[in-house]
């Protein structure tokens, strides 16, 4: 039987995000909260460490420290196993200056490389929701032997522009062009509205992303980035696939979450992917324990519902408690307290908050440790929360900062 391949996970968890402020005014993309207990990048940990992964690095670098200590707490491995599960912050290994984009991440943490002796690196973001069996793409890149082996997936093509696009040749299976996010990303012929696009997770022979890398950091017309630099010069070679992400098949996935992946990256996606988990039959289940997401959950007791509460479609974490207070379709974190006569709909509510007495809140996201006063209404009046300075999104989710403090 052939020897199983040593591999070394990367992570990269770098991202700033943008696009979901106020959520990341203090933490990384990857750090930001979802689904009631998870932080996002518990999805890519738990979709390497599933697939029987247990060396993993996350690089990080943009307002690292609520990441950092989330990944300390939460994914401590067994290091008399050889297993690890480890934070790498930037460290100007190679030069003064911080890392320039997600390629040059990688080179400065060359060492990491050089010390493991991996024969696959497999390197993953960190900003996205899906479940994927990391080890069946191993496997794929393994058998049809290319240098990169590059996640695709069908987005629609309104949507692409975000993202690298993938034309595979007459094969199906080689990269004939990478296009990192086109303005006018392409249609696929047998489907003109949709595109095949990058999900931003590689899978390397080690040897030719180091010599990649090498080549990247020598070109100074280089922006060092993963999907803007590295995959295009390996298409351009002629050593990158494709693997499609419909094959991946998760135990116990079912047939609406088997292809599930959304990439959070602004408020609207990241309330709408809220949504899909607590629908009666969600699009993205949480529940299967044959493939679970791991995350640490605090010491708290069960959430308490009293006073006639009433709560349909929703996720209620520990700690919480909902006292004659009408809750749907929403995600609420540890230790929300709910007084009665409060309606909350449609809403995301990190842990530690507070809903006064016959509050009114629709379409919000709310931060951690935030306390809305008795009476008051969000997400009734979109110009109102404007002129309050809550951010509000462009599809209408109004979202109030870690600790913002709400007056009259
Ligand atoms: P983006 O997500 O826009 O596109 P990028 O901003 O480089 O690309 O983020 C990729 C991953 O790297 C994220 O997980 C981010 O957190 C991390 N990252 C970014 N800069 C980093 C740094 N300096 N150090 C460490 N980590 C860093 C990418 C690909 C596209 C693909 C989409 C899919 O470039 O081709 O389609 O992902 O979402």
């Amino acid at each position: 039987m052939a020897k199983a391949p040593r591999v070394l996970g990367i992570v990269l968890a770098g991202g700033e995000g943008k696009r979901l402020m106020p959520l990341t005014v203090d933490r990384a993309k990857p750090a930001v909260p979802f689904g009631g207990s998870y932080r996002l990048i518990d999805f890519v940990l738990s979709n390497l460490v599933n697939a029987g992964y247990r060396n993993l690095c996350v690089l990080t670098q943009y307002k690292s420290h609520s990441l950092d200590r989330h990944v300390t707490l939460t994914w401590r491995m067994s290091t008399f196993l050889g297993n690890f599960v480890t934070c790498v912050p930037a460290q100007q290994r190679l030069g003064p200056q911080w890392y320039q984009g997600s390629a040059d991440a990688i080179y400065q943490s060359m060492n990491l490389i050089n010390d493991h002796k991996p024969d696959i690196i497999v390197v993953f973001g960190a900003d996205h929701v899906y479940r994927m069996d990391a080890s069946q793409m191993v496997a794929a890149h393994l058998e049809h032997g290319a240098g990169v082996t590059v996640a695709g997936i069908r987005v629609p093509r309104a949507t692409a522009s975000e993202f690298g696009v993938i034309k595979t040749a007459d094969d199906g299976i080689t990269i004939a062009d990478f296009l990192e996010k086109p303005a006018e990303p392409p249609g696929l012929p047998d489907s003109p509205d949709e595109t095949f696009a990058s999900m931003g997770n590689y899978v390397f022979s080690a040897d030719v992303l180091v010599d990649a890398l090498r080549r990247d950091a020598e070109n100074p017309a280089s922006r060092h980035d993963m999907g803007g630099d590295i995959v295009p010069m390996l298409v351009a070679e002629g050593k990158a696939n494709v693997y499609d992400f419909k094959d991946n098949d998760v135990p116990g996935a079912l047939d609406r979450d088997r292809s599930y992946w959304r990439d959070v990256g602004s408020l609207d996606s990241y309330h709408e992917a809220h949504m899909d988990l607590v629908s009666i039959q969600p699009v993205f289940n949480l529940y299967n324990s044959d493939w679970p997401i791991f995350t640490s959950h605090p010491q708290l007791p069960g959430a308490k519902f009293t006073d006639n509460a009433t709560v349909g479609e929703s996720i209620i974490c520990a700690g919480s408690i909902i006292s004659g207070a009408c809750v749907d379709h929403s995600v609420l974190g540890a230790n929300v307290l709910v007084h009665s006569g409060a309606t909350i709909e449609r809403s995301v509510i990190m842990d530690n908050c507070t809903i006064g007495a016959n509050a009114v809140l629709r379409n919000v996201i709310l931060d951690k440790n935030i306390v809305i006063p008795e009476g008051f209404k969000i997400g009734v009046d979109p110009e109102q929360d404007r002129a309050r300075g809550f951010t509000v999104s462009a599809g209408g989710v109004t979202v109030l900062g870690k600790g913002q403090v709400v007056g009259e």
